[in-house]
């Protein structure tokens, strides 16, 4: 019989994601079960074009559920994904709680599915939105030309932190709209704004006209989390544990799409022909790579589409064996809901 599914979370910007991804993939389920927290239980959601009605999180909604995708904030996750593995599903868990745990696989399926076999406690998790937005990449040119170093700066869009996230962005550049004069005097755009909007914004800065070097929470040494959980989790899922990396993230304002410039050195000699046949050959990289004409990979021109977009490939002047690129993905899509039901999908086949 087919496996069910629950969503936990469905109603935040990823499980939005998520319930159209799984209504427009090959459909392996039977059941679909929706739920979120009690504010939205009751409400009724589209899934595969049927109403469902989402149910409040509680022990009972794992009844008879073989896979349950979690898309909710860590602490949630930390009480609820054992629940659902002790009363027998599969947890996919998108939070940052259990990633690093040394028993609980992290898996991209296109660069290490074998992983998710493993899964001692019922739990795999899937990654952060900005490690995944190179992953497919990255794993590709790992596998040929060994990577020993990466040196990442991210370009983050809003969406990564939630509908909260995207709200602020259109609120504030609809509150600055038409006024010609802001941006140009140190302040404006935080007086501006204080006239017009509260001051409970996801950001720590204006993010219209703006760029902010912060993402995530802050770590000893002045490390945001983002910064720390890209070169953890880039080290297990590529399975190199000394592979060096050093990223600085930034939040821009993009509605949607994390994009990454991508300093990254190899064990052998690689060239950008060498790195255009790989990503070439990659079922879910698209190489949009020729700048003469004006062609590499923008948020805008790649937001809500699945694959990874790779540009901008240059072979670095004073480093040896060492490319630099720019990458771009949905961080809704495959920098969560997608990452997860293809997870999801992978762990079905096995059952
Ligand atoms: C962001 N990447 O763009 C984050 C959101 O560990 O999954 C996801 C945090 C995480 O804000």
């Amino acid at each position: 019989s087919r496996p069910n599914l629950a969503l936990i979370g469905a109603t935040g910007a990823v499980g939005t994601v998520m319930r159209d991804i799984v209504s427009s993939r090959d459909d392996i389920w039977g059941e679909i079960r929706l739920v979120a927290s009690a504010r939205s239980a009751g409400k009724t959601l589209k899934v595969r074009g049927e109403d469902v009605v989402v149910q409040a999180l509680a022990p009972e909604v794992f009844d008879g559920i073989d896979i349950a995708i979690f898309d909710v904030p860590d602490e949630v996750a930390a009480e609820w994904v054992p629940v659902a593995a002790g009363r027998g599903a599969i947890a996919i868990d998108k939070s940052g709680t259990f990633r690093m745990e040394p028993d609980v696989p992290l898996v991209v399926p296109e660069v290490n599915p074998q992983d998710a076999r493993q899964r001692p406690r019922n739990i795999i998790s899937t990654p952060n939105c900005t490690t995944l937005s190179m992953m497919a990449a990255m794993g590709a040119l790992h596998a040929e030309y060994g990577l020993q170093e990466l040196v990442v700066a991210s370009y983050q869009a809003v969406s990564g932190a939630g509908v909260a996230g995207s709200a602020r962005l259109y609120d504030e550049v609809e509150a600055l709209a038409g006024d010609r004069s802001v941006g140009q005097t140190a302040g404006d755009v935080r007086k501006a704004l204080a006239n017009k909007l509260s001051d409970d914004s996801p950001f720590p800065a204006p993010i219209a006209f703006n760029v902010v070097p912060w993402a995530g929470s802050y770590k000893d040494g002045g490390w945001a989390s983002e910064e720390i959980k890209l070169r953890n989790e880039s080290r297990k899922i590529l399975g190199i544990p000394d592979l060096k990396v050093s990223a600085t993230c930034v939040r821009v304002p993009v509605v949607t799409t994390h994009s990454l410039a991508v300093h990254a050195r190899f064990e052998r000699d690689i060239t950008v022909a060498d790195a255009h046949r790989v990503l070439e050959a990659a079922p879910t990289v698209v190489l949009m790579d020729d700048p003469a004409n004006g062609v590499y990979p923008t948020p805008l021109d790649v937001v809500g589409t699945d694959p990874t977009y790779v540009g901008r490939i240059r072979q670095a002047f004073d480093f040896p064996n060492t490319l630099d690129l720019f990458v771009c993905g949905d961080n809704l899509r495959k920098g969560a809901a997608l990452n997860a039901a293809e997870i999801a999908e992978l762990v079905a086949s096995e059952l």
